[in-house]
């Protein structure tokens, strides 16, 4: 009996989250995503453990997916990725980096990547956080910001809003850049296949290269920078450093 009150109790406390927002007082939120309106909450469970959403970021060939992937299993998270991790998500990835389908000019393909991350968050990330789980994710906002922002040209201010207001406001509590030189990533890249980005053209991955490491030296207390030319052991202890 008492067993079971306390784990309706800790079921009831679990869906609140504290804001851990330094600038402000905590408050706590109902966790149905629609309610978010503040910037970069973080989730307590019952436990008092606070979940945190980690995003691997990078160019072309650094071993990101790999790296996320061992990642979530060091820490036991939840891992997913964009464009993807829903059917919707899924879908817009078929349809975004198919070679054979007809390219989408920079302002759509980025509504369609900001569509897929809208999707992700309030299906998959939100309610994982508010569930008290880890979140690692391949790619996030920094991608959106990179590729459609500094690869295409488009107003990196712009897409700034535009990415916050798809996401709900929801910020990485840290996001990990595997940096790869440009020559190693050419290198790397031209034994695979390539999706329809990957084929932009070595000034367009210049600038998304570029573009990545402005991110990263614009807001270094979010950003962790890992050099991704090891082996994969050596640069998923350096991974693993980064979030400790
Ligand atoms: P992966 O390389 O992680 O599989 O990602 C697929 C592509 O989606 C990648 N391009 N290449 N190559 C980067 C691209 N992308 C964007 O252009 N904008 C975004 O917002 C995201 C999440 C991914």
């Amino acid at each position: 009996m008492a067993h079971a009150v306390a784990h309706r109790l800790a079921r009831v406390l679990c869906v609140f989250r504290i804001q851990r927002d330094q600038t402000s007082s905590p408050v706590a939120h109902p966790a149905h995503p629609a309610l978010f309106a503040a910037g970069n909450l973080a989730s307590r469970n019952y436990l008092g453990t606070v979940a945190r959403f980690i995003v691997l970021e990078g160019g072309e060939a650094a071993g990101k997916s790999t790296q996320a992937a061992l990642l979530a299993e060091h820490l036991g998270a939840l891992l997913t990725r964009e464009p993807g991790g829903t059917a919707i998500g899924e879908a817009l990835r078929r349809l975004l980096l198919e070679q054979s389908l007809v390219a989408p000019v920079p302002r759509a393909e980025a509504l369609l990547m900001l569509a897929a991350r809208a999707q992700h968050v309030a299906e998959v990330i939100e309610p994982a956080l508010a569930r008290g789980d880890d979140v690692v994710c391949d790619r996030y906002s920094g991608s959106t910001l990179a590729y459609q922002g500094y690869g295409r040209g488009l107003d990196v201010d712009e897409l700034r809003g535009l990415d916050s207001w798809a996401n709900g406001h929801r910020v990485p509590d840290v996001v990990v850049l595997l940096d790869l030189p440009l020559e190693i990533a050419r290198e790397r890249l031209g034994r695979s296949h390539r999706d329809r980005i990957e084929s932009g053209g070595d000034d367009f991955l210049a600038r998304v290269h570029a573009g990545f490491r402005l991110l990263a030296a614009q807001d270094p207390r979010r950003w962790r920078v890992v050099d991704a030319s090891g082996t994969v052991n050596e640069v998923a202890a350096l991974v693993r450093k980064a979030v400790d």
